[in-house]
């Protein structure tokens, strides 16, 4: 499954799911699900390194093949037969090549995969998480002309009590010839009502556009959308927007996606989503499951989120990297809030020195955009979390990335976990403030005097005024210990860190947000401080990493729900 919904009723596309060849660099042979993390498979459960993925497909008709990748760990090259397709590093954005002029019959694709920690990689390295590696997420193959559409964005707006959108799409010409084309299409929140407006669709404004041989063009438009149901996070209505491309009144390709229609904007402390405040009750969660690795299946994804709904939570944020659309879109269908965030987690001298952390950075945050841009339940875009925000040198790369996002979308708000209290330097750049706060667990101190002391600090070092986010806090436990003494690591040292940290931040009305550091335990690599982390894994999950719960999870459920005392809404 690609994406939750079909993404094409015209243009063939068909998923690779299934079990692929694959030769580890030192020549063994496996049989591997993809998508999936070669370590699930017992001889390669620490194998760090490279290896290639084959899988044989069949091509009926000659075509151009448009090859949809949604994340590979951590770096891929692309071959068809002996076509050199692409290169990517990141396991956790999507890419797409296309090879043109493909004939009928059987084909090799071929993806070569290195999930190696070297001077290359500065996103993917030693880390409080677990860089896993193969094919992990789902591979799309797609049928396509010349003339393709490429990508939709659409932005609501809300203007004099009624909706409108702009719609903008990327459309590719890789034929020979100048044409003209048109785009139709129509918005619906059935995806198989007829094109009829009385049957509450809409229809696209015809948009005609002439491509010169190799072109792209993006073009852009704004119409009304009059009555069109709004996305809440009660009510999150959403609506199949598909565009056609026609030439001489026949479509030959298009692009559908779900859109949502509802506005985030900062009201002095308060985040609101539709001009009403909410406030977040989160949970930070790693992609990361027991002995499954980062691919999770979507079953388990919903799980996740069914367990923290229970817990009365409604927001996630996605630490620390852009996550699997899926899970993307079962938050747009819930009315979940996320909090995504570009791939960087911590502090290294070296990031400084290396031009590539600039450069990788800068390429995940565009992808990231790019791809998850009509997602209603992005109200958040963080970038660098624990990054050196302390060090005058590391200014302005926080700067680019903000105007970069500012430049590929305004209508969200910015923000960036800090854990350098009295000493950050750039509390001023970001729309809202977000910091990291572990009292009780590593800071030893009373938990409401160190929160009020990092309010006061944060009012006078460029954050007065702006909404604050306590991202994380918690500590950790190791599942099923014990201890009438309530010791370290004990399930129930944990839950009293929880509650401590919970009805101080619940009851502050300066807050406008919490998330809990994390909601299930995560692999941890061994090398560096990591490794002194128990069993490898960053405990501090209120579930282990196969969800079974800890006893903090009747805190927070208590907390979160708001039992015992008044719910809190905003
Ligand atoms: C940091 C970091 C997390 C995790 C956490 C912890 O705040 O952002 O990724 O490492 O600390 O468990 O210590």
């Amino acid at each position: 499954m690609l994406r939750l919904f079909q993404e094409h009723m015209i243009r063939k596309q068909q998923e690779l799911e299934g079990m692929w060849e694959f030769i580890k660099a030192d020549g063994g042979h496996y049989t591997l699900s993809v998508p999936g993390c070669w370590e699930q498979h017992p001889l390669l459960n620490d194998y760090r390194g490279k290896g290639t993925y084959y899988r044989r497909i069949f091509v009926t008709e000659p075509c151009n093949l448009r090859l949809v990748f949604k994340g590979v760990s951590h770096t891929a090259d692309v071959w068809l037969d002996d076509t050199y397709v692409m290169h990517h590093y990141n396991a956790y954005t999507p890419f797409c090549g296309v090879v043109r002029s493909v004939a009928p019959g059987e084909h090799l694709l071929k993806v070569e995969v290195d999930n190696s920690f070297s001077e290359q990689s500065t996103l993917h390295r030693p880390n409080d998480y677990y860089s896993y590696g193969g094919i992990s997420r789902p591979v799309g193959l797609e049928q396509i002309g010349n003339v393709y559409i490429e990508n939709m964005h659409m932005t609501p707006i809300w203007e004099n009590d009624s909706w409108s959108a702009v719609i903008e799409t990327r459309v590719v010409n890789m034929g020979e010839e100048t044409d003209r084309f048109t785009i139709r299409g129509s918005l619906s929140e059935r995806l198989d009502a007829s094109q009829n407006e009385d049957e509450g669709c809409y229809l696209i404004e015809a948009q005609s556009c002439v491509l010169s041989a190799g072109e792209e063009k993006t073009l852009r438009w704004e119409q009304a959308f009059d009555g069109v149901k709004s996305w809440n996070p009660d009510a999150p209505v959403l609506y199949f927007l598909q565009l056609r491309l026609e030439k001489d009144g026949q479509a030959f390709d298009d692009l559908i996606d779900r859109v949502g229609f509802r506005t985030v904007s900062l009201m002095g402390r308060r985040l609101c989503v539709n001009g009403e405040p909410v406030f977040l009750k989160g949970f930070n969660r790693h992609e990361d499951y027991g002995e499954i690795g980062c691919a999770i299946p979507p079953q388990l994804m919903a799980q996740d989120l069914d367990l923290m709904q229970d817990m009365g939570a409604n927001a996630v944020r996605t630490c620390h990297y852009p996550n699997d659309e899926r899970f993307l879109d079962m938050c747009d269908e819930r009315g979940i809030l996320v909090w995504e965030e570009n791939h960087s987690r911590g502090f290294r001298e070296w990031l400084l020195e290396n031009p590539l952390f600039e450069k990788q950075c800068h390429d995940c945050v565009e992808e990231m955009i790019e791809y998850h841009f009509n997602h209603p339940s992005i109200v958040i875009w963080g970038i660098l979390n624990e990054y050196g925000s302390d060090h005058p040198e590391a200014r302005e790369l926080y700067e680019k990335l903000y105007s970069q996002i500012k430049d590929l979308d305004r209508t969200r708000p910015t923000t960036s976990a800090t854990c350098k209290h009295f000493k950050d330097l750039r509390l001023e750049l970001p729309d809202m403030v977000s910091f990291n706060l572990y009292s009780g667990w590593y800071e030893d101190d009373n938990v409401r005097e160190r929160h009020d002391r990092v309010m006061e600090w944060i009012g006078q070092a460029g954050g007065a005024g702006k909404p604050v986010i306590v991202s994380e806090f918690g500590g950790g436990a190791v599942y099923g210990f014990r201890d009438r003494r309530r010791s370290k690591w004990s399930e129930e040292r944990q839950a009293d860190i929880l509650l401590e940290n919970l009805e101080v931040y619940m009851n502050d009305p300066r807050l406008t947000g919490v998330f809990i550091w994390q909601f299930a335990d995560c692999r941890v690599t061994e090398e560096e401080w990591f490794a002194a982390r128990p069993r490898s894994y960053n405990n501090k999950g209120v579930v282990d990493e196969y969800r079974r719960p800890k006893g903090a999870c009747d805190i927070v459920r208590r907390l979160y729900r708001g039992q015992g005392r008044e719910q809190r809404r905003n």
